[in-house]
C-alpha cells in the first residue's frame, strides 16, 4: 500500500509539474499583455476607491481579464438597472457580509484526471491577489464584480451521476420530530435522488403537538427525493437494563437509545432482496458522499455476517465504552448478522448495562453471533471539540462527519457540495505561493511565517484536548496556531449548478471582528472560487 503510494505520488509529481510549468507559461504570457489595461479596469469595479491600501494589487498580481468563461462576470461599462446576480448572492442577508469587502475571486477550470487527491499540488502564483473594495450597499449601477482570473486545478473525476444507484444501502435513525425535521436539508443533500432507502423511528411519535405530524414530515422527505419511512415507536416503554434498579420507574416513551438499537428490526422490516447494508446512524452523522461509501462498502462481503464502523477517535471514550462501532460515524450491518440478531434484540436490551444503541449492539453482536468488528478507514466518530479546523485541513480523505453541530460547528453540506464537481476533490489540498493552502470545501488559509517551518503532513492540533488521546487515530501532530499566525478564509456559502456547463461558487470570508455599531468601518474580506465546468 505504502509502495505503492510513493510511486505514484513520485509520478504524479512530474505530471503536476509539468501541467504547471504550462499553465504558468500560459499566464505569463497573458500577463505581460496590458497593465495599464488592468489598473484602468481596477477603478472601475467599484464605485469606492481602494480602503486598505495592504490590500491594493501589486504590479506583479493583476488579474487577468476573462476571456474564457463566457459568462457576464466582467463588462466594466455594462449599463444595469439591477444588480448582477453574482453581486446579487454577495449582498444576501445569510451571508451577513460587511457593507465594504475586500474581494477577490478566481474562476476554477477543472482539469480531470486521475490524479493522486492526497498529493498537495503546488501552485507558485498566489491564490489570494488583486483585491479589491466593494461596497455591497451601493448603487448596483456603479458596482459591479472585477473579472475572474482563469486558474486550473488537477481534480479527481466528479462521481458517477447515475439516479437511484443506491438501492442497496438502507439507512436508519432514531430521534425526536423536531430534530428530525430539523435535519431535513443536510439529510437531503447527500440522499436525494440516491435511492437509498431511510427509516426514521419518531422516539415522540406517539405524542405530538396538533401542527406535528408524521405522515406529512414523511411527505416532504419524499418531496425531497428522499425514500423515506417515518414511524412512530413500536417499542412504548423502555425496557429495564441489566443495571436498572427493580423498583425504577420504566420511562415511558421509549428511550431513544433502545429505539436507537432497535432501529435493525425496522429496517429488517423495510428491506428488500437489494438490501447489503443497514446504516445506522446518530441524527448528526453526515455523509459527503454516498458514492466513495458505497465503494468502501463494496469491499466487504455483506451475504455474510459484518459488523464495520470506526472506534472513538478520543482513545478515552474507547477505554470507557468499549472496542465497538461507535455510532456518530455510522454503523454497517450486513442484513445477515441482522438477522441473525434480530430474535434477541430485546434480550440484549435486558442484558446490557451500556445506555447507547451502539453499546448495546457491541454486547449484542458479542452474545449472540461470533462477528466482531471490521474497522473502516475515513469513518469518523469525531469526539473533537472546539476548533475542528486542524481535522478538516488536514487532506483527510472523509466518509463521515460527526457532531459538526453541537461539538464543533460546520456547515457540512455546503462543505460537500463540491464532491458534485469533482468526487474526492472534497478537502484536497493545494498549495499557493509561499505562504496560503485551499482545503477544498473548507477553508483557504495564509500563514503569516509562510509555509517553510508547516509539515502539512501533521494534523494541526487545533481541537479541545487534542493530545496522546487522539494520537492513534490523528498523529503526528503540530502546534497549534494563533490568529496572528494563520488568517483563515471559511467556507461560508456555496451558489450555482454543479453540472456540465454550469457555475458552481464556493464563498470563503475572513471575517472582520465586529466590535457593536462600527460596521461601516470593517472590512470582511472575501475569496469566491468559481468552478466552471
Ligand atoms: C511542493 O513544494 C514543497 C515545498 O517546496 C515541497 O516540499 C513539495 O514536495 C512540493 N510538492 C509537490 C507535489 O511537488
Ligand atoms: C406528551 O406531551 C405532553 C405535553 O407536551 C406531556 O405533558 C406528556 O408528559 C407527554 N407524554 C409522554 C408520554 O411523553
Ligand atoms: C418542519 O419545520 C418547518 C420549519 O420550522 C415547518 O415550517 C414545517 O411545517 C415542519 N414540517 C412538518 C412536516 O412539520
Ligand atoms: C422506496 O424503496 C423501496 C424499496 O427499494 C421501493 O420498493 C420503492 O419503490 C421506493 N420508493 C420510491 C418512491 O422510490
Ligand atoms: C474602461 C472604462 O470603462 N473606463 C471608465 C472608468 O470610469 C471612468 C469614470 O467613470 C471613465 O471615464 C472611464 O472611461
Amino acid at each position: 500500500m505504502l509502495a505503492h503510494q510513493c510511486s505514484a505520488r513520485a509520478y504524479l509529481a512530474i505530471l503536476v509539474g509539468v501541467l504547471l510549468t504550462i499553465f504558468l507559461l500560459t499566464a505569463n504570457r497573458l500577463h505581460s499583455g496590458s497593465p495599464a489595461a488592468l489598473t484602468h479596469l481596477t477603478e472601475n469595479w467599484t464605485n469606492k476607491p481602494h480602503g486598505n491600501e495592504q490590500h491594493a494589487q501589486s504590479p506583479g498580481s493583476s488579474r487577468i481579464p476573462d476571456a474564457t468563461s463566457g459568462n457576464n462576470a466582467g463588462s466594466p461599462s455594462a449599463d444595469k438597472t439591477s444588480c448582477d446576480q453574482d453581486l446579487e448572492f454577495l449582498r444576501s442577508k445569510d451571508l451577513d457580509l460587511t457593507e465594504n469587502i475586500i474581494y477577490t475571486r478566481r474562476c476554477i477550470k477543472p482539469a480531470y484526471g486521475n490524479i493522486d487527491r492526497d498529493v498537495v499540488a503546488n501552485v507558485t502564483s498566489p491564490l489570494i491577489s488583486g483585491s479589491t473594495t466593494l461596497n455591497l450597499k451601493a448603487d448596483c449601477s456603479k458596482v459591479s464584480p472585477p473579472p475572474c482570473e482563469t486558474l486550473t486545478l488537477q481534480v479527481p473525476p466528479a462521481y458517477p451521476q447515475a439516479q437511484d444507484q443506491y438501492g442497496h444501502l438502507l439507512f436508519g435513525v432514531a430521534t425526536t420530530y423536531d430534530r428530525l425535521n430539523g435535519s431535513l436539508p443536510v439529510f437531503s443533500s447527500w440522499l436525494s435522488g440516491t435511492g437509498a432507502q431511510l427509516v426514521a423511528v419518531i422516539s415522540d411519535g406517539d405524542n405530538l403537538s396538533g401542527k406535528q405530524n408524521l405522515r406529512a414530515l414523511e411527505k416532504e422527505f419524499r418531496q425531497a427525493n428522499i425514500n423515506a419511512t417515518i414511524i412512530a415507536p413500536k417499542l412504548k416503554t423502555s425496557l429495564p437494563r441489566l443495571d436498572t434498579a427493580p423498583d425504577a420507574k420504566l420511562g415511558s416513551p421509549a428511550a431513544v437509545e433502545q429505539l436507537h438499537f432497535l432501529l435493525l428490526r425496522d429496517m429488517l422490516e423495510v428491506s428488500t432482496p437489494h438490501t447489503q447494508w443497514l446504516g445506522v446512524l446518530d441524527d448528526d452523522t453526515f455523509f459527503p458522499a454516498l458514492h466513495p461509501l458505497s465503494l468502501t462498502l463494496r469491499q466487504h462481503d455483506h451475504t455474510r455476517p459484518a459488523w464495520l464502523g470506526a472506534l472513538a477517535d478520543n482513545w478515552v471514550s474507547n477505554k470507557i465504552w468499549g472496542y465497538m462501532a461507535y455510532g456518530g460515524a455510522g454503523v454497517f450491518v450486513s442484513v445477515p448478522l441482522a438477522k441473525q440478531l434480530n430474535p434477541h434484540l430485546e434480550a440484549c436490551i435486558r442484558e446490557t448495562t451500556i445506555p447507547s444503541g451502539d453499546g448495546m449492539l457491541k454486547d449484542c453482536v458479542y452474545k449472540y453471533s461470533t462477528t466482531k468488528l471490521t474497522l473502516v478507514d475515513h469513518l469518523y466518530q469525531h469526539d473533537i471539540q472546539g476548533d475542528a479546523s486542524g481535522f478538516f485541513e488536514s487532506g483527510r480523505k472523509t466518509l463521515s462527519i460527526h457532531h459538526w453541530k453541537s461539538w464543533y460547528h460546520a456547515p457540512v453540506d455546503k462543505m460537500a457540495a463540491v464532491t458534485a464537481v469533482c468526487g474526492d476533490c472534497f478537502l484536497q489540498r493545494w498549495r499557493f505561493g509561499k505562504d496560503t493552502v485551499l482545503s477544498n470545501g473548507y477553508s483557504i488559509v495564509q500563514f503569516k511565517d509562510g509555509l517553510d517551518k508547516i509539515d502539512l503532513d501533521k494534523m494541526e492540533a487545533t481541537f479541545e484536548e487534542a493530545d496522546e488521546r487522539f494520537d492513534f487515530v490523528y498523529a503526528p501532530f503540530r502546534p497549534k496556531l494563533t490568529p496572528e499566525k494563520k488568517k483563515s478564509y471559511r467556507l461560508v456559502a456555496v451558489d450555482g449548478e454543479a453540472k456540465r456547463g454550469g457555475r458552481f461558487r464556493q464563498v470563503y470570508v475572513h471575517r472582520a471582528p465586529r466590535d457593536g455599531g462600527k460596521r461601516a468601518e470593517v472590512f470582511d474580506e472575501v475569496v469566491e472560487l468559481v468552478w466552471e465546468m
